[in-house]
Protein backbone atom coordinates (compact mmCIF):
# COMPACT_ATOMS: atom_id res chain seq x y z
CA UNK A 1 0.00 0.00 0.00
CA UNK A 2 2.99 2.19 0.51
CA UNK A 3 3.04 2.69 -3.58
CA UNK A 4 -0.09 5.02 -3.14
CA UNK A 5 1.49 7.54 -1.01
CA UNK A 6 1.66 10.20 -3.60
CA UNK A 7 -1.89 9.19 -4.89
CA UNK A 8 -3.14 9.65 -0.71
CA UNK A 9 -1.06 12.94 -0.79
CA UNK A 10 -2.41 14.26 -3.81
CA UNK A 11 -6.07 13.90 -2.16
CA UNK A 12 -5.09 15.53 1.12
CA UNK A 13 -5.66 13.09 3.53
CA UNK A 14 -4.49 13.47 6.51
CA UNK A 15 -1.40 11.03 7.02
CA UNK A 16 -0.72 9.88 9.88
CA UNK A 17 -4.30 9.64 11.26
CA UNK A 18 -4.91 7.72 7.64
CA UNK A 19 -1.79 5.15 8.39
CA UNK A 20 -3.36 4.83 12.12
CA UNK A 21 -6.82 3.81 10.46
CA UNK A 22 -5.24 1.32 8.03
CA UNK A 23 -2.77 0.01 10.62
CA UNK A 24 -6.03 -1.32 12.33
CA UNK A 25 -7.62 -3.02 9.27
CA UNK A 26 -5.27 -5.41 8.58
CA UNK A 27 -4.97 -7.45 12.00
CA UNK A 28 -8.83 -7.30 12.48
CA UNK A 29 -9.33 -8.69 8.54
CA UNK A 30 -6.98 -11.34 9.09
CA UNK A 31 -9.08 -12.23 12.97
CA UNK A 32 -12.17 -11.71 11.41
CA UNK A 33 -12.31 -13.40 7.95
CA UNK A 34 -8.52 -15.27 7.14
CA UNK A 35 -9.37 -17.73 10.06
CA UNK A 36 -12.25 -18.86 8.88
CA UNK A 37 -12.51 -22.33 7.67
CA UNK A 38 -12.94 -24.16 4.23
CA UNK A 39 -13.66 -20.81 2.62
CA UNK A 40 -14.33 -20.42 -1.23
CA UNK A 41 -11.76 -20.11 -3.09
CA UNK A 42 -13.07 -17.46 -5.18
CA UNK A 43 -13.36 -15.45 -1.86
CA UNK A 44 -9.40 -14.51 -3.04
CA UNK A 45 -10.63 -12.07 -5.00
CA UNK A 46 -12.28 -10.26 -2.53
CA UNK A 47 -9.56 -10.73 -0.25
CA UNK A 48 -7.34 -8.98 -2.52
CA UNK A 49 -10.02 -6.16 -2.99
CA UNK A 50 -9.56 -5.43 1.14
CA UNK A 51 -5.86 -5.55 1.16
CA UNK A 52 -6.23 -2.83 -1.85
CA UNK A 53 -9.06 -0.93 -0.34
CA UNK A 54 -7.48 2.73 -0.41
CA UNK A 55 -5.41 1.80 -3.61
CA UNK A 56 -6.39 -0.14 -6.90
CA UNK A 57 -10.32 1.46 -6.66
CA UNK A 58 -8.95 5.36 -5.20
CA UNK A 59 -6.74 4.96 -8.42
CA UNK A 60 -9.12 4.00 -10.96
CA UNK A 61 -11.00 7.00 -9.22
CA UNK A 62 -8.66 9.32 -10.12
CA UNK A 63 -7.23 8.21 -13.38
CA UNK A 64 -11.44 8.88 -14.14
CA UNK A 65 -10.72 12.12 -12.77
CA UNK A 66 -7.75 13.62 -14.77
CA UNK A 67 -9.57 11.87 -17.74
CA UNK A 68 -12.18 14.65 -16.88
CA UNK A 69 -14.61 11.88 -15.12
CA UNK A 70 -16.76 13.14 -11.87
CA UNK A 71 -17.01 10.55 -8.71
CA UNK A 72 -20.07 10.77 -6.85
CA UNK A 73 -20.64 9.46 -3.27
CA UNK A 74 -23.70 7.85 -1.84
CA UNK A 75 -25.29 6.97 1.51
CA UNK A 76 -28.49 5.05 0.68
CA UNK A 77 -29.68 2.51 -1.30
CA UNK A 78 -32.53 4.86 -3.15
CA UNK A 79 -29.29 6.58 -4.60
CA UNK A 80 -30.00 5.61 -8.01
CA UNK A 81 -26.82 4.58 -9.23
CA UNK A 82 -28.89 4.05 -12.77
CA UNK A 83 -28.31 7.94 -12.98
CA UNK A 84 -25.05 8.43 -12.01
CA UNK A 85 -23.30 5.64 -14.41
CA UNK A 86 -25.60 7.03 -17.23
CA UNK A 87 -24.10 10.66 -16.83
CA UNK A 88 -20.60 9.06 -17.17
CA UNK A 89 -19.74 9.29 -13.50
CA UNK A 90 -18.42 6.66 -10.66
CA UNK A 91 -20.90 6.19 -7.95
CA UNK A 92 -19.27 4.99 -4.92
CA UNK A 93 -21.15 4.12 -1.11
CA UNK A 94 -19.24 6.44 1.22
CA UNK A 95 -21.05 4.98 4.42
CA UNK A 96 -19.19 4.71 7.41
CA UNK A 97 -19.04 2.00 9.74
CA UNK A 98 -15.63 2.07 11.68
CA UNK A 99 -16.26 3.86 15.64
CA UNK A 100 -12.13 5.68 14.22
CA UNK A 101 -14.61 8.35 12.81
CA UNK A 102 -16.78 8.64 15.22
CA UNK A 103 -15.32 11.04 17.92
CA UNK A 104 -14.27 13.48 14.40
CA UNK A 105 -18.31 13.54 13.80
CA UNK A 106 -19.31 14.06 17.33
CA UNK A 107 -17.28 17.19 17.14
CA UNK A 108 -20.40 18.63 14.58
CA UNK A 109 -22.64 16.40 15.98
CA UNK A 110 -24.97 15.55 19.15
CA UNK A 111 -23.52 12.40 20.58
CA UNK A 112 -26.80 11.07 21.01
CA UNK A 113 -26.61 10.42 17.41
CA UNK A 114 -26.58 7.17 15.24
CA UNK A 115 -23.12 6.17 14.60
CA UNK A 116 -23.40 5.72 10.78
CA UNK A 117 -23.79 9.27 10.80
CA UNK A 118 -21.34 10.82 13.10
CA UNK A 119 -19.02 8.35 11.08
CA UNK A 120 -20.11 9.65 7.89
CA UNK A 121 -19.13 13.12 9.03
CA UNK A 122 -15.92 12.65 10.30
CA UNK A 123 -14.58 10.19 7.98
CA UNK A 124 -15.11 13.86 5.59
CA UNK A 125 -13.83 15.55 8.53
CA UNK A 126 -10.91 13.47 9.14
CA UNK A 127 -9.34 13.53 6.05
CA UNK A 128 -8.77 9.92 6.14
CA UNK A 129 -11.26 8.23 3.47
CA UNK A 130 -9.90 8.88 0.47
CA UNK A 131 -13.19 7.71 -1.41
CA UNK A 132 -14.72 10.88 0.41
CA UNK A 133 -11.84 12.97 -0.83
CA UNK A 134 -12.34 11.60 -4.55
CA UNK A 135 -16.14 13.05 -4.61
CA UNK A 136 -16.84 15.79 -6.51
CA UNK A 137 -20.78 15.54 -5.29
CA UNK A 138 -22.08 13.91 -2.51
CA UNK A 139 -26.27 12.62 -2.91
CA UNK A 140 -27.76 12.92 0.22
CA UNK A 141 -31.51 11.77 1.13
CA UNK A 142 -34.46 13.32 3.79
CA UNK A 143 -34.56 9.39 4.94
CA UNK A 144 -34.36 9.94 8.91
CA UNK A 145 -34.28 13.58 10.69
CA UNK A 146 -30.03 12.76 11.87
CA UNK A 147 -28.91 12.55 7.91
CA UNK A 148 -31.41 15.08 6.88
CA UNK A 149 -29.79 17.78 9.12
CA UNK A 150 -26.07 16.33 8.83
CA UNK A 151 -26.68 17.25 5.00
CA UNK A 152 -26.72 20.80 5.94
CA UNK A 153 -22.97 20.32 7.85
CA UNK A 154 -21.54 18.30 5.20
CA UNK A 155 -22.21 20.67 2.51
CA UNK A 156 -20.27 22.80 4.28
CA UNK A 157 -16.96 20.90 3.33
CA UNK A 158 -18.24 19.43 -0.16
CA UNK A 159 -21.22 19.75 -2.53
CA UNK A 160 -24.42 18.14 -1.60
CA UNK A 161 -27.22 17.33 -3.61
CA UNK A 162 -30.24 16.26 -1.46
CA UNK A 163 -32.75 14.56 -2.79
CA UNK A 164 -36.33 14.76 -1.22
CA UNK A 165 -37.57 11.04 -0.52
CA UNK A 166 -41.31 10.47 0.20
CA UNK A 167 -41.87 8.85 3.46
CA UNK A 168 -45.37 7.33 2.23
CA UNK A 169 -45.84 4.91 -0.94
CA UNK A 170 -49.06 6.51 -2.67
CA UNK A 171 -49.25 6.64 -6.21
CA UNK A 172 -48.27 10.58 -6.06
CA UNK A 173 -45.75 9.84 -3.84
CA UNK A 174 -44.22 7.68 -6.75
CA UNK A 175 -44.44 10.89 -8.87
CA UNK A 176 -42.64 12.91 -6.29
CA UNK A 177 -40.17 10.45 -6.33
CA UNK A 178 -40.11 10.25 -9.94
CA UNK A 179 -39.77 14.52 -9.81
CA UNK A 180 -36.80 13.79 -7.92
CA UNK A 181 -34.87 11.41 -10.17
CA UNK A 182 -35.40 13.91 -13.09
CA UNK A 183 -34.19 16.72 -10.74
CA UNK A 184 -31.04 14.34 -10.20
CA UNK A 185 -30.27 13.83 -13.89
CA UNK A 186 -30.36 17.75 -14.48
CA UNK A 187 -27.54 18.20 -11.43
CA UNK A 188 -25.47 15.35 -12.59
CA UNK A 189 -25.60 16.71 -17.03
CA UNK A 190 -24.52 19.89 -14.93
CA UNK A 191 -21.51 18.30 -12.82
CA UNK A 192 -20.14 16.11 -15.45
CA UNK A 193 -20.81 18.05 -18.66
CA UNK A 194 -22.66 15.00 -20.18
CA UNK A 195 -25.95 14.04 -21.48
CA UNK A 196 -28.05 11.39 -19.84
CA UNK A 197 -29.38 9.98 -22.71
CA UNK A 198 -32.11 7.26 -22.84
CA UNK A 199 -29.62 4.47 -24.31
CA UNK A 200 -27.08 5.12 -21.65
CA UNK A 201 -29.56 5.06 -19.31
CA UNK A 202 -31.24 1.46 -20.87
CA UNK A 203 -27.45 0.25 -20.61
CA UNK A 204 -27.03 1.26 -17.53
CA UNK A 205 -30.39 0.17 -15.77
CA UNK A 206 -29.32 -2.79 -17.29
CA UNK A 207 -25.92 -3.28 -15.89
CA UNK A 208 -27.51 -2.60 -12.14
CA UNK A 209 -30.08 -5.12 -12.79
CA UNK A 210 -27.56 -7.27 -13.13
CA UNK A 211 -25.73 -6.65 -10.50
CA UNK A 212 -28.97 -7.18 -8.46
CA UNK A 213 -29.44 -10.29 -9.80
CA UNK A 214 -25.84 -11.60 -9.37
CA UNK A 215 -26.34 -10.97 -5.38
CA UNK A 216 -29.90 -12.49 -5.48
CA UNK A 217 -27.68 -15.50 -6.80
CA UNK A 218 -25.48 -15.24 -4.21
CA UNK A 219 -28.47 -14.97 -1.49
CA UNK A 220 -30.11 -17.90 -3.10
CA UNK A 221 -26.75 -20.16 -2.15
CA UNK A 222 -27.66 -19.45 1.61
CA UNK A 223 -30.91 -21.07 1.40
CA UNK A 224 -29.43 -23.99 1.19
CA UNK A 225 -28.65 -26.52 4.26
CA UNK A 226 -25.38 -26.65 4.67
CA UNK A 227 -24.86 -23.45 3.81
CA UNK A 228 -21.72 -23.25 1.23
CA UNK A 229 -20.77 -19.02 2.49
CA UNK A 230 -20.18 -17.54 5.91
CA UNK A 231 -22.39 -14.75 6.36
CA UNK A 232 -19.48 -12.47 7.32
CA UNK A 233 -18.04 -13.36 3.68
CA UNK A 234 -21.64 -12.41 2.05
CA UNK A 235 -21.78 -9.55 3.87
CA UNK A 236 -18.70 -8.33 3.07
CA UNK A 237 -19.46 -8.85 -1.09
CA UNK A 238 -22.44 -6.85 -0.37
CA UNK A 239 -20.26 -3.94 0.98
CA UNK A 240 -17.75 -4.32 -1.72
CA UNK A 241 -20.39 -3.86 -4.64
CA UNK A 242 -20.84 0.33 -3.69
CA UNK A 243 -17.26 0.40 -4.50
CA UNK A 244 -16.33 -1.72 -6.81
CA UNK A 245 -16.47 -1.26 -11.08
CA UNK A 246 -20.16 -2.96 -11.38
CA UNK A 247 -19.45 -4.53 -14.51
CA UNK A 248 -16.02 -6.39 -12.85
CA UNK A 249 -18.71 -7.19 -9.47
CA UNK A 250 -20.82 -9.07 -11.65
CA UNK A 251 -17.87 -11.24 -13.46
CA UNK A 252 -16.02 -11.40 -10.62
CA UNK A 253 -19.95 -12.50 -8.25
CA UNK A 254 -20.68 -14.70 -10.85
CA UNK A 255 -17.49 -16.78 -10.70
CA UNK A 256 -18.05 -17.19 -6.90
CA UNK A 257 -21.85 -18.17 -7.59
CA UNK A 258 -20.39 -21.15 -10.15
CA UNK A 259 -18.44 -22.31 -6.77
CA UNK A 260 -20.76 -21.80 -4.30
CA UNK A 261 -23.49 -23.74 -6.40
CA UNK A 262 -21.16 -26.43 -7.10
CA UNK A 263 -20.62 -26.69 -3.03
CA UNK A 264 -23.89 -26.70 -2.62
CA UNK A 265 -24.74 -30.19 -5.23
CA UNK A 266 -22.02 -31.60 -3.42
CA UNK A 267 -23.26 -31.06 -0.15
CA UNK A 268 -20.07 -28.84 1.09
CA UNK A 269 -20.93 -26.15 3.78
CA UNK A 270 -18.52 -24.21 5.90
CA UNK A 271 -20.74 -24.65 9.54
CA UNK A 272 -22.14 -28.17 10.45
CA UNK A 273 -25.25 -28.86 8.80
CA UNK A 274 -27.40 -28.63 12.56
CA UNK A 275 -25.87 -25.30 12.86
CA UNK A 276 -28.42 -23.01 13.91
CA UNK A 277 -29.75 -20.41 11.04
CA UNK A 278 -30.00 -17.01 11.88
CA UNK A 279 -31.65 -14.09 10.20
CA UNK A 280 -29.93 -10.20 11.00
CA UNK A 281 -32.77 -7.76 10.63
CA UNK A 282 -32.32 -3.85 11.19
CA UNK A 283 -30.16 -1.49 10.41
CA UNK A 284 -27.31 -1.52 7.86
CA UNK A 285 -23.91 -2.43 8.87
CA UNK A 286 -21.21 -0.18 6.71
CA UNK A 287 -17.80 -0.99 6.19
CA UNK A 288 -16.23 -2.19 8.14
CA UNK A 289 -19.31 -2.95 10.39
CA UNK A 290 -18.53 -6.99 10.68
CA UNK A 291 -18.26 -7.51 14.29
CA UNK A 292 -22.16 -8.73 14.54
CA UNK A 293 -21.99 -11.30 12.38
CA UNK A 294 -18.20 -12.04 13.58
CA UNK A 295 -19.84 -12.73 17.34
CA UNK A 296 -22.82 -14.63 16.23
CA UNK A 297 -20.78 -17.04 13.77
CA UNK A 298 -17.67 -17.80 16.04
CA UNK A 299 -20.82 -18.53 18.76
CA UNK A 300 -21.70 -21.31 15.98
CA UNK A 301 -24.14 -19.96 14.01
CA UNK A 302 -24.79 -19.43 10.47
CA UNK A 303 -25.97 -16.19 9.04
CA UNK A 304 -27.98 -16.91 6.46
CA UNK A 305 -29.82 -13.61 5.47
CA UNK A 306 -29.84 -9.88 6.13
CA UNK A 307 -32.85 -7.77 6.22
CA UNK A 308 -30.95 -4.78 5.66
CA UNK A 309 -29.28 -2.61 3.28
CA UNK A 310 -26.42 -3.95 3.19
CA UNK A 311 -28.69 -7.20 2.39
CA UNK A 312 -31.69 -7.66 0.55
CA UNK A 313 -33.20 -4.54 0.61
CA UNK A 314 -30.08 -3.27 -1.48
CA UNK A 315 -31.01 -6.07 -4.33
CA UNK A 316 -34.37 -7.17 -4.31
CA UNK A 317 -37.13 -6.29 -6.92
CA UNK A 318 -35.18 -5.14 -10.40
CA UNK A 319 -35.69 -2.06 -13.07
CA UNK A 320 -38.31 -2.40 -15.59
CA UNK A 321 -35.98 -2.53 -18.35
CA UNK A 322 -38.00 0.14 -20.95
CA UNK A 323 -35.85 0.89 -24.01
CA UNK A 324 -35.73 5.05 -25.99
CA UNK A 325 -37.83 6.48 -23.35
CA UNK A 326 -36.57 8.69 -20.85
CA UNK A 327 -39.80 9.87 -19.45
CA UNK A 328 -40.33 5.88 -18.86
CA UNK A 329 -37.54 4.65 -17.40
CA UNK A 330 -37.44 7.36 -14.79
CA UNK A 331 -41.36 6.54 -14.13
CA UNK A 332 -39.65 2.70 -13.97
CA UNK A 333 -36.87 3.52 -11.13
CA UNK A 334 -39.22 5.51 -9.29
CA UNK A 335 -41.39 2.20 -9.04
CA UNK A 336 -38.34 0.12 -8.49
CA UNK A 337 -36.69 2.16 -5.75
CA UNK A 338 -40.05 3.12 -4.19
CA UNK A 339 -40.25 -0.91 -2.93
CA UNK A 340 -37.48 -0.21 -0.34
CA UNK A 341 -39.21 -0.61 2.65
CA UNK A 342 -36.91 1.56 4.58
CA UNK A 343 -38.42 2.56 8.56
CA UNK A 344 -38.10 5.68 7.61
CA UNK A 345 -42.07 5.46 5.81
CA UNK A 346 -45.36 5.38 7.18
CA UNK A 347 -46.80 2.77 7.14
CA UNK A 348 -44.31 -0.01 6.48
CA UNK A 349 -46.08 -2.90 6.43
CA UNK A 350 -44.11 -4.14 3.30
CA UNK A 351 -41.06 -4.68 5.37
CA UNK A 352 -42.80 -6.63 7.86
CA UNK A 353 -44.27 -8.88 5.91
CA UNK A 354 -40.88 -9.12 4.17
CA UNK A 355 -39.29 -10.51 7.38
CA UNK A 356 -41.46 -13.15 7.32
CA UNK A 357 -41.26 -14.17 3.62
CA UNK A 358 -37.20 -14.09 4.03
CA UNK A 359 -37.51 -16.01 7.60
CA UNK A 360 -39.57 -18.70 5.81
CA UNK A 361 -37.13 -18.70 2.30
CA UNK A 362 -34.31 -18.91 3.95
CA UNK A 363 -35.88 -21.63 6.91
CA UNK A 364 -34.20 -19.16 9.89
CA UNK A 365 -34.50 -20.59 13.36
CA UNK A 366 -34.30 -17.24 14.59
CA UNK A 367 -33.75 -13.25 14.07
CA UNK A 368 -31.24 -10.77 15.49
CA UNK A 369 -32.80 -7.36 14.86
CA UNK A 370 -29.49 -5.37 14.90
CA UNK A 371 -30.22 -1.74 15.20
CA UNK A 372 -27.80 0.62 15.89
CA UNK A 373 -28.18 2.79 18.93
CA UNK A 374 -30.45 5.96 17.92
CA UNK A 375 -31.52 4.99 15.42
CA UNK A 376 -35.37 4.98 16.10
CA UNK A 377 -36.78 4.18 13.05
CA UNK A 378 -36.06 0.75 13.04
CA UNK A 379 -36.15 0.64 16.68
CA UNK A 380 -40.04 1.75 17.04
CA UNK A 381 -40.25 -0.75 14.46
CA UNK A 382 -39.09 -3.98 16.04
CA UNK A 383 -42.39 -4.77 18.21
CA UNK A 384 -43.99 -4.92 14.80
CA UNK A 385 -41.46 -7.31 13.65
CA UNK A 386 -40.99 -9.00 16.75
CA UNK A 387 -45.07 -9.60 17.10
CA UNK A 388 -44.66 -10.81 13.48
CA UNK A 389 -42.32 -13.20 14.36
CA UNK A 390 -43.87 -14.99 17.51
CA UNK A 391 -47.00 -15.03 15.34
CA UNK A 392 -44.95 -17.55 12.92
CA UNK A 393 -42.98 -19.21 16.00
CA UNK A 394 -39.68 -17.86 15.36
CA UNK A 395 -37.58 -16.32 18.18
CA UNK A 396 -36.23 -12.84 17.72
CA UNK A 397 -34.01 -10.97 19.95
CA UNK A 398 -32.75 -7.09 19.47
CA UNK A 399 -28.98 -5.91 19.99
CA UNK A 400 -29.08 -1.82 20.05
CA UNK A 401 -25.41 -1.05 20.00
CA UNK A 402 -22.88 1.17 18.65
CA UNK A 403 -19.75 1.11 17.17
CA UNK A 404 -17.28 1.55 20.40
CA UNK A 405 -17.31 -2.53 20.93
CA UNK A 406 -17.38 -1.28 24.23
CA UNK A 407 -20.64 -3.78 25.07
CA UNK A 408 -19.01 -7.03 22.95
CA UNK A 409 -18.51 -9.21 26.14
CA UNK A 410 -22.29 -8.67 26.86
CA UNK A 411 -23.43 -9.06 22.99
CA UNK A 412 -21.70 -12.20 23.24
CA UNK A 413 -23.14 -13.36 26.17
CA UNK A 414 -26.72 -12.62 25.34
CA UNK A 415 -25.86 -14.04 21.64
CA UNK A 416 -24.93 -17.08 23.20
CA UNK A 417 -27.68 -17.31 25.25
CA UNK A 418 -30.37 -16.89 22.11
CA UNK A 419 -28.42 -19.54 20.41
CA UNK A 420 -28.54 -22.06 22.99
CA UNK A 421 -32.03 -21.50 23.42
CA UNK A 422 -32.50 -22.21 19.28
CA UNK A 423 -30.34 -25.16 20.24
S1 LIG B 1 -32.99 3.04 2.91
S2 LIG B 1 -31.96 2.22 6.22
S3 LIG B 1 -29.64 3.20 3.71
S4 LIG B 1 -31.94 5.54 5.13
S5 LIG B 1 -28.63 6.83 9.33
S6 LIG B 1 -31.91 5.38 9.20
S7 LIG B 1 -29.27 3.68 10.83
S8 LIG B 1 -30.55 6.71 12.22
S9 LIG B 1 -29.01 4.17 7.13
FE1 LIG B 1 -30.60 3.85 5.66
FE2 LIG B 1 -31.38 4.49 3.21
FE3 LIG B 1 -33.16 3.69 5.03
FE4 LIG B 1 -31.43 2.00 4.07
FE5 LIG B 1 -31.17 4.77 11.18
FE6 LIG B 1 -28.76 5.80 11.27
FE7 LIG B 1 -30.70 7.08 10.03
FE8 LIG B 1 -29.74 4.91 9.00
Amino acid sequence: MSNYTSLWESLGLDMDRHDQLMAALGPMYAEMFLAQPNRPEAMAYYDFVVSEIHGLRVRELADHRKNGGKVVGTFCVFSPDEVIQAAGAIGVGLCAGSQFWVPDGEQYLPRNLCPLIKAIVGAKTSLTCPYFESADLIIGETTCDGKKKCWEILNEHIPVHVMNLPQMKREKDTAAWAGEIKDLITKIEAVTGNTVTASKLAEKIDLINKRRTVLQRLYNTRKASPVPISGKDCLLISQLAFFDDPARFVAKAAELCDELERRVADGIGVFPKDAPRVMIAGTPQAIPNWQPHHIIETAGAAVVCEETCTGTRYFENLVTPVNNDLEAQVQALAERYMQINCACFTPNEGRIDDVKRLAREYRVDGVIYYNLQFCHGYSVEYRKVERALKEQGIPVMMIETDYSGSDAEQVRTRVEAFLEMLR
